[in-house]
């Protein structure tokens, strides 16, 4: 009952263009209700997308966490399959926060591109490792990133690319649907359901995975700021979101609508079993061992 009809084509700065069908999908929810783009394979020209970035110089900032064993299990692999598809062709940082600096594999890295390593301290909680990415960031883009960067993607660790994750995916304030729950009624999103916490959401548009989110490094500085205010808040009274800094995530983009959503082409998970509608699989989760880490 989600699947609306459309034929939209769709150029940088979201401006749709009617005039020819080649760039369509009728099978799948194109825009929101507030008006911003789904983006699923086939209803855009990544040609365009690129050309356009390109020219007007876009810089982009990947921010990715591995800290503790998340750093040999993950961070590699997700390091390597980026520079064969993460925003090909665009000059982008990787911001790597880690515990351990000295661990941090070397990756052969292409033109334009650059790693910088940002050392930061253990939590105790994995809850906390999280959560304090929210934190981390906004510190990050205040500090370096607003200067040298115009846009900024937030990234889970444990995942690999797996074909282009491109300029396409670049706008003022971005947000993902999580594969699991893309084609749920609200009623089954997993959003935190405690009045206690300031995360506690009744209603909302759609259930975002907190893998990936991004945007210009203005909105992604406030999104990241209001999140942390939230968990702390939630500290201050003794209360801890169903889903942590996801949870914060889902209210914030409840309040303040995306005004791009990607597809969960954009992180798959093998898990949820074929999808015809899902035709490329950019990023995919890669293997938990929940055993060996939430201990
Ligand atoms: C996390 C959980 C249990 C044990 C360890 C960790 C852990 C996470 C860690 O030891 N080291 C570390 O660097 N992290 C970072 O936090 C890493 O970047 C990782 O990708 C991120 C989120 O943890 P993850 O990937 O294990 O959580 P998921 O895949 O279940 O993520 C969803 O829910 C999380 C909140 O519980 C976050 O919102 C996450 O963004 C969501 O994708
Ligand atoms: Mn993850």
């Amino acid at each position: 009952k989600c699947l609306l009809s459309s034929n939209t084509r769709l150029r940088p700065g979201n401006h749709i263009d009617n005039s020819l069908d080649l760039w369509s999908r009728t099978d799948v929810k194109t825009c929101t209700s507030w008006g911003a783009p789904i983006m699923w394979e086939g209803m855009f020209d990544p040609h365009v997308y690129d050309e356009y970035h390109k020219k007007t110089g876009t810089s982009v900032a990947l921010t990715v966490f591995a800290i503790g064993r998340y750093l040999e299990m993950y961070l590699k692999d997700f390091l390597t399959s980026a520079e064969q598809h993460f925003m090909v062709g665009l000059p982008v940082t990787y911001y790597v926060f880690t515990d351990a600096p000295e661990s941090v594999p070397a990756v052969g890295l292409g033109a334009g591109r650059a790693l910088e390593i940002v050392r930061v301290q253990r939590q105790e909680r994995w809850q906390d490792i999280s959560m304090m990415r929210m934190r981390t960031i906004a510190d990050a883009i205040q500090s370096r990133i607003r200067l040298r960067h115009r846009y900024v993607f937030c990234l889970d660790v444990d995942q690999v690319f797996a074909a282009r994750f491109g300029s396409e995916a670049l706008g003022e304030s971005v947000a993902l649907l999580h594969a699991f729950f893309y084609l749920s009624p609200v009623a089954e999103f997993t959003y935190d359901r405690n009045p206690n916490s300031t995360a506690c959401m009744e209603t909302g548009d759609f259930y975002y995975h907190a893998a990936v989110f991004g945007g210009t490094w203005q909105s992604v500085k406030n999104m990241t700021e209001s999140c942390y205010r939230g968990i702390m808040t939630d500290k201050e009274n003794q209360v801890e979101a169903l889903w942590h800094d996801e949870s914060h995530l889902n209210k914030y983009l409840y309040r303040h609508k995306p005004s791009k959503v990607l597809s969960p082409e954009y992180c798959w998970s093998t898990e949820v079993g074929y999808r015809r509608e899902v035709r490329v699989h950019r990023l995919l989760w890669a293997e938990k061992h929940y055993d060996m880490l939430r201990t």
